[in-house]
């Protein structure tokens, strides 16, 4: 049983899913190191048996970042190595055994935007707001959104949002990239929930090409990354389970593209 070291982190398993919470209402889900730790013990347990996480937030926000509360007399090693433990657990969620669904609403702002960042699908509520008020705050970046957050949204975009304290709302998120899936307030979960179970069925090889492969092609020079698309590409028509599902498309037994 996948289990939480603290109350900051719920757990829950739905069938072949697992969905966790960041629960610190109170502090809108201001993430101190005990909630990141804890994010990193439960992926740590991720099994077979588990095809897809879903991440939220409870209460009225997503996250509010990093706990400023904890942000006191660091020197500058204790920085660096802050932020290097929150690298390794983001790279935790997005190097997982599984892919991970975020579902948003409300703030998701400076570290709270890291760990949706560190995700692979983002579903949006209608509240859902967007910011990195570390620009204003004196700090920088630390939970690796310099190198997730242009991916999704650009450079330009970034840096205007720590320049200025620009603020995306939920339909300029969805159309800037932020999120793939805009919902109306409250139908969050059940739409993570909905591309949480196509994930989960899936061929695993396909979901780890897509999951641990693909960052790396997109991290390539052309022709590294024309190779590693072809081994890929040779490697998953050879296992059994696409030859099944090829089969079954062909004789008529698979659904058709659209057909759900
Ligand atoms: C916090 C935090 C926090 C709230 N650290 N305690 N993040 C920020 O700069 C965002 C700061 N937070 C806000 O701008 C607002 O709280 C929100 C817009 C997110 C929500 O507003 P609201 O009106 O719903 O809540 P609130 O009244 O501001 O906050 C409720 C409580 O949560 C209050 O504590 P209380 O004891 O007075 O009740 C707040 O102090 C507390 N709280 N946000 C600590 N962030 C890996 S590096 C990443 C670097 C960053 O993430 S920097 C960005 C930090």
């Amino acid at each position: 049983m996948i289990t939480s070291a603290s109350t900051t982190l719920l757990v829950e398993k739905k069938e072949n899913l697992l969905i966790l919470t960041l629960n610190r209402p109170e502090k809108r889900n201001a993430c101190n190191d005990e909630l990141i730790l804890s994010i990193e013990k439960v992926f740590d347990q991720v099994n077979d048996e588990i095809k897809c996480i879903i991440i939220k937030g409870n209460g009225k926000h997503f996250s509010a970042g990093l706990d400023l509360s904890e942000l006191k007399e660091r020197d500058i090693v204790q920085g660096l190595q802050h932020s290097q433990m929150w690298h390794r657990v983001m790279n935790k969620i997005q190097f997982a055994a599984c892919p991970v669904v975020a579902v948003l609403h409300g703030a998701v702002v400076g570290g709270g935007l890291e760990i949706a960042s560190a995700c692979h699908i983002r579903v949006a509520e209608k509240s859902t707001f967007y910011a990195l008020p570390e620009g204003q705050r004196g700090i920088f970046v630390g939970g690796g959104a310099s190198v997730r957050l242009p991916k999704l949204i650009g450079v330009a975009r970034m840096t205007d949002m720590m320049l200025t304290g620009r603020v995306f709302n939920a339909d300029e998120g969805e159309r800037i990239g932020m999120a793939q899936y805009l919902v109306e307030e409250g139908a969050g979960l059940e739409k993570g929930i909905e591309l949480a179970s196509k994930i989960a069925s899936n061929a695993g090889l396909t979901n780890y090409a897509l999951t641990h492969v693909l960052p790396k092609i997109v991290d390539s020079n052309q022709q590294e990354g024309l190779m590693l698309e072809s081994m890929m590409a040779a490697m998953a028509q050879d296992a059994p389970e696409a030859k099944q599902r090829l089969k079954d498309f062909l004789e008529g037994r698979a659904k058709k593209v659209g057909e759900s």
